[in-house]
């Protein structure tokens, strides 16, 4: 998977037949109901990206994996991953039909609920799907989700998307969500690393985030990152590196107020631009999304 579309459809998330929604948007995962083959496309899924993360993934992506009920053989019961998930950071992973509307997304991560999809994606999609599936949310955001920062980091986030859809500048936080949580990367002792669940569920993603020549790698800021628009369709044309996880949590107690204020008066910047005061890690050559437009 890519990238999940993120406002552009909100809303569309139709409950499956037969399983309506709570008033929350959540459903029961159903998980005795999984049949051979889909249990089957999780362990495809599951065996390739687990070979490709080592020394692509950041260390406490794979620490979180090996901490957790996550396995090749099945897909994950959330209930179990919940007993993990409460006890080390106090979050739960809720079943969900897709996604949900904003609203109801941001209150639940402002409760520490993670809410996952229930479904699994086709065999003919594995490498792209538009709606976040188990794959995505289960092996992307919940290792992640161990990590203290990224807990109380999404928790703010959910929060945050309350009072921003009041100011009237929820792109502007979604872009952080968009570059940090599901596109991030991080400096290592040992160079680049993928913390982002996009990239991270992401076969054909996160071997071209790190070693394709095209995309710009740039260090992150706040105000710069609420001004650049992202792709939801394609591999993004700039990736945003943080220092640690631990910088995320200084996000956590600045006032965003200020900023959305900044990012709203300068000039919205396209996904591939540059400004002379970014700090770049690798100035990307663009040839992935020329050819694309050729
Ligand atoms: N719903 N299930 C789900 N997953 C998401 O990542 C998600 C969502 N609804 C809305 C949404 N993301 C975004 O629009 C917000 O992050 C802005
Ligand atoms: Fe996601």
């Amino acid at each position: 998977m890519l990238a999940e579309p993120v406002a552009a459809k909100h809303g569309l998330a139709a409950g499956e037949a037969g399983r309506p929604a709570n008033a929350d948007w959540t459903i029961d995962q159903g998980w005795d109901h999984y049949s051979a083959a889909e249990h089957a496309t999780w362990k495809t899924l599951f065996e390739r990206q687990t070979k490709l993360l080592p020394g692509r993934a950041c260390d406490e992506f794979v620490q979180g994996m090996k901490d957790l009920p996550i396995g090749a053989d099945q897909i994950p019961d959330f209930r179990a991953l919940s007993d993990v998930l409460m006890k080390r950071t106090g979050w739960q992973v809720v079943a969900v039909p897709g996604l949900v509307p904003d609203d109801v997304f941001f209150e639940h991560l402002a409760n520490r609920r993670f809410p996952a999809g229930h479904f699994i994606r086709k065999p003919h999609e594995l490498d792209y799907l538009e709606e976040p599936d188990v794959f995505h949310d289960v092996f992307g955001h919940v290792p992640m989700l161990m990590n203290p920062a990224i807990a109380d980091f999404i928790q703010a986030y959910g929060q945050g998307g309350l009072r921003a859809q009041q100011l009237g500048c929820l792109p502007q936080l979604a872009r952080v969500y968009w570059y940090t949580i599901e596109f991030g990367l991080l400096q290592q002792r040992d160079g680049l690393r993928i913390y982002g669940a996009g990239i991270a569920s992401s076969f054909t993603e996160s071997v071209f985030c790190l070693d394709s020549p095209s995309p710009n790698r740039v260090r992150f800021d706040l105000e710069r990152v609420m001004r650049t628009h992202y792709r939801i369709d394609d591999f993004q044309e700039s990736y945003f590196v943080i220092r640690d996880l631990d910088e995320l949590l200084d996000f956590t107690r600045v006032d965003f107020a200020p900023l959305y204020q900044r990012a709203l008066n300068a000039r919205e910047l396209q996904p591939g631009d540059l400004l002379p005061d970014d700090v770049l890690f690798q100035r990307g050559d663009g040839s992935y999304h020329r050819a694309r437009k050729a």
